[in-house]
């Protein structure tokens, strides 16, 4: 705690309005549940953000500074209260109040229900950059949607996931949240364009046939020890035609409801597509609903702060988390033109300047393109102007490269190979002042192989910034002891610091500080193997490596491939009477988009694999295998502190950048990875001995496709492999159901495994043994985990931010 905050905090004041609250909530301290005392404590926390969130608004400096407007459609924020507590340097004063109400803090925060707002890694790397831009006090909103249902909540029925609804707010509201009826917006969709003529000159005007109200709701970010509190403001639609009364008292209950049904549809749900364009036309219309109510708002804070419209790119800069939020660029531009009646010219140079955009991935499934028909139906105006800003780039193009068909043809906004289709990514790169990929790889990638004719005809455009992640989160908050530990060693600093980490390194031989640092392993495996038995029934021996794959279940990221090296192993402690291996647990947890076939069937083979394995008494506890339902934020803060092995073995040049790769290795778990996304940079980081890399790297994978890849040659030459694979077209894994495995076999073996799992087997097998055998040399595997934690401070999303800031935003700290 701050000593500012030490001496704002009363204890009796904020015990008493935590009463108040629970009466407020109808409920008497004597008889409140668990739950209701959790309300409680949100409600009288969030008093103290809003006020902060207010100030901030209103405070002067920041209104005359530059801004960065974060638009993502996902924000995957996890539980707030602890994270706050944190940041507001109140977590052990809070802890000593809600004591003396006789309640534990930790039982109180359990009762969050996490806000799954997001997918995966795009959408935690929103909330990780809202906390660092919080943090480090650079003037920022984040614009999200305001879904009623986050992602669905997943469990196994005989191993098969089944999905359920994720009503995160319900029933008594989320605490943290603030509506703001003040800043809602009207948004319209379909209808005409007319031509209206006005003092000699025609103007273009949209007429839209649906209007919905976006009514924004807050979330405080609350800078961590910073006093500095910036919205995530979350969209909701709304219907805006008034209730119709008449027809409701006339008995034509489903006409009354019409509007309301209509408007409530659009935020409802959460697409929970990770890497994947499903093209659905309620997704354009969630896109555009999220875009024009926030470039709206983002206006409307620059010109109510005074400012000229011209001068909108010198105070607001525009960061497009992902093709996403597209739209907002000919939004943008109709506003310009249309409402503001500037010309083009010099709308497009205020539009262009504004904006910024992240690219995610390479994969082709994942780039979004919408059909022309479908945006000219749905925004009619916007079509017209996204072929007219085509058009003006297509006469650029021309005038660099004469009469080049070729190149014409891959810059172009429309493709028009088949149907007409506008390619989003193109739009971006046109309309954006800067293009950024998320790890070294992966933007060299992007120059290299997807955008190479628009980084010829833009030198320097495209840019990289690593991604991070928050330390508040992921190792203050998740990993109090090995938090405590580190403070003790080199003071409170590093939080904020998180390069300061690298004073620890000076302790890896320390035969002492090796102890402490794995007596913290240690608890943290037992918290987690304790939360295994209560809730999956599974009993852990936490001596074991305990081996970590947690992620969005996709091919490319190769979960397969774990599985096949899982089933190896338990083959050879079977069959081998002379294989001896360290005791491993084999985590996994992932979700997989309820319509992606295959992935499921990996899932579902992943956990038939696990009940055999973890039923039969011959392997005893040498080899556990536990998958972990409905994997989210709360979750991962639970596994990833406990975490020895990180596996990061996605097919290289597919993992755009990673995450939870940095998580881990923060938290002192070593990586068995391929040189792909950011695995290239924690390796230059913690160095050659303190990895696993293993298998193709880049050009080996395009080498092995030039020559011919045939995975059935390498099967017939590999008997692990071989065995391994045959086991899932047997009953070994489903009694009584030979084949139900199948189509895992068939996805590496007939459709001729497009992620190399069988090519890059052998190699993987080989850095498992080497794992093998380092971690049964306690001291050996203490120092390469405690080097890990030490030199990982790079990946702090604060270091993120400031590469933004000062390489493409060019944004100062207003200090509060
Ligand atoms: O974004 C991802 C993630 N799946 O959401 N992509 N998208 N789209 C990438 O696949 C990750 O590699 C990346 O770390 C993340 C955040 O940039």
């Amino acid at each position: 705690m701050t000593p500012k905050q030490q001496h704002a905090f009363d204890k009796s004041a904020f015990k008493i309005s935590m009463v108040q609250h629970l009466t407020q909530l109808g409920h008497a301290p004597d008889t409140a549940q668990l739950r209701d005392w959790y309300l409680a404590l949100g409600r009288a926390l969030a008093e103290h953000t809003t006020s902060d969130l207010v100030a901030t608004e209103h405070d002067q400096a920041i209104k005359q500074a530059k801004s960065v407007n974060y638009l993502s459609l996902e924000f995957l924020i996890g539980r707030l209260t602890g994270n706050n507590l944190i940041s507001m340097g109140l977590y052990d004063a809070i802890a000593d109040a809600v004591s003396e109400l006789g309640l534990g803090l930790t039982d109180l925060l359990e009762q969050e229900r996490d806000p799954s707002l997001g997918n995966g890694g795009l959408g935690r790397l929103a909330a990780c950059f809202m906390d660092s831009l919080a943090a480090q006090q650079y003037p920022a909103v984040g614009y999200g949607l305001h879904y009623e249902y986050g992602l669905f909540r997943q469990s196994f029925h005989e191993g098969a996931q089944q999905e359920a609804p994720d009503a995160w707010r319900e029933p008594e509201g989320y605490p943290w949240e603030l509506v703001r009826p003040e800043l809602s917006q009207i948004i319209g969709f379909y209808g005409h364009v007319e031509v209206v003529e006005e003092a000699g000159h025609t103007y273009r005007q949209w007429v839209p046939s649906l209007k919905i109200q976006a009514m924004p709701w807050d979330l405080p970010i609350v800078g961590y020890q910073s006093n500095t509190v910036y919205p995530l403001r979350l969209w909701e639609g709304r219907a805006l035609t008034p209730f119709a009364l008449d027809a409701f008292n006339a008995g034509d209950y489903t006409h009354a409801q019409q509007a309301d049904i209509d408007a409530g549809n659009l935020t409802k749900v959460l697409y929970p597509n990770d890497n994947h364009d499903a093209g659905k036309t309620l997704r354009l219309m969630q896109q555009y609903f999220h875009s024009a109510a926030s470039v709206a708002d983002i206006l409307r804070r620059h010109l109510e702060a005074g400012h000229a419209l011209a001068a909108l790119p010198e105070y607001e800069t525009i960061q497009l988390n992902d093709t996403h939020p597209t739209i907002a660029i000919p939004e943008l531009m109709r506003v310009l033109l249309d409402d503001y009646r500037l010309g083009w010219d010099e709308a497009w140079s205020i539009a262009s300047r504004t904006f910024a955009y992240t690219n995610h991935t390479l994969l082709p499934e994942a780039l979004e393109t919408w059909s022309e028909a479908l945006i000219a139906r749905l925004l009619p105006r916007h079509m017209e102007i996204i072929f007219e800003i085509n058009h003006r780039f297509m006469q650029e193009v021309e005038a660099k490269w004469p009469d080049d068909v070729a190149k014409k043809q891959v810059l172009s906004v429309i493709d028009d190979k088949g149907e007409r289709m506008v390619r989003m990514a193109n739009l971006c790169v046109v309309g954006s002042y800067a293009v950024n990929g998320v790890a070294a790889l992966h933007s060299q990638l992007v120059k290299r192989d997807l955008f190479p004719e628009f980084d010829a005809l833009y030198p320097g455009r495209i840019q990289n910034v690593t991604n991070g992640i928050t330390p508040r989160r992921w190792l203050k908050f998740c990993n109090p002891d090995l938090s405590n530990l580190i403070s003790e060693k080199i003071g409170e600093q590093w939080p904020a610091q998180l390069e300061q980490l690298e004073q620890i390194a000076q302790y890896a031989d320390d035969t002492a500080f090796q102890k402490i640092f794995m007596d913290v392993k240690k608890r943290n495996k037992q918290r987690l193997a304790g939360w295994v038995k209560e809730h999956l029934d599974i009993t852990l021996n936490t001596d074991a490596i305990f081996d970590v794959q947690i992620k969005r279940l996709h091919e490319y990221k190769r979960q397969h491939l774990n599985l096949l090296h899982v089933i190896s192993l338990y083959q050879r402690l079977l069959n081998e009477p002379d294989f001896d291996m360290a005791p491993r647990v084999v985590f996994f947890a992932a979700k997989a988009a309820p319509g992606y076939e295959l992935a499921k069937s990996i899932i579902y083979a992943i956990n038939k694999v696990a009940e055999t394995i973890n039923n039969d008494p011959r392997v005893g506890d040498k080899l556990k295998v536990v998958f972990i339902p409905d994997y989210r934020v709360s979750m991962a803060e639970i596994i990833i502190p406990a975490a020895d092995v990180s596996e990061q073995i996605s097919m290289a040049g597919k993992e755009a950048s990673g995450t939870g790769n940095m998580k881990m290795a923060l938290n002192g778990a070593l990586t068995i990875g391929t040189m792909d996304g950011a695995n290239v940079e924690i390796r230059e980081e913690v160095g050659d001995d303190n990895i696993y890399i293993f298998g193709l790297d880049v050009d080996g994978v395009s080498e092995l496709r030039q020559k011919g890849y045939q995975p059935e040659a390498v099967y017939h030459s590999q008997p692990l492999l071989k065995a391994a694979l045959d086991s899932l077209l047997d009953e070994t894994f489903t009694p009584g159901q030979p084949g139900a495995l199948r189509p895992v076999f068939d996805s590496v073996m007939g459709s001729g495994d497009p992620y190399l799992c069988l090519a890059d087997f052998a190699d993987y097998v080989r850095a498992h043994n080497d794992i093998d055998r380092d971690y049964r040399d306690a001291s050996q595997w203490a120092r390469k985990a405690i080097l890990n934690t030490a030199l990982v401070g790079k990946f702090s999303s604060d270091r993120s931010i400031r590469d933004y800031v000062n390489n493409i935003w060019q944004l100062e700290a207003i200090k509060r």
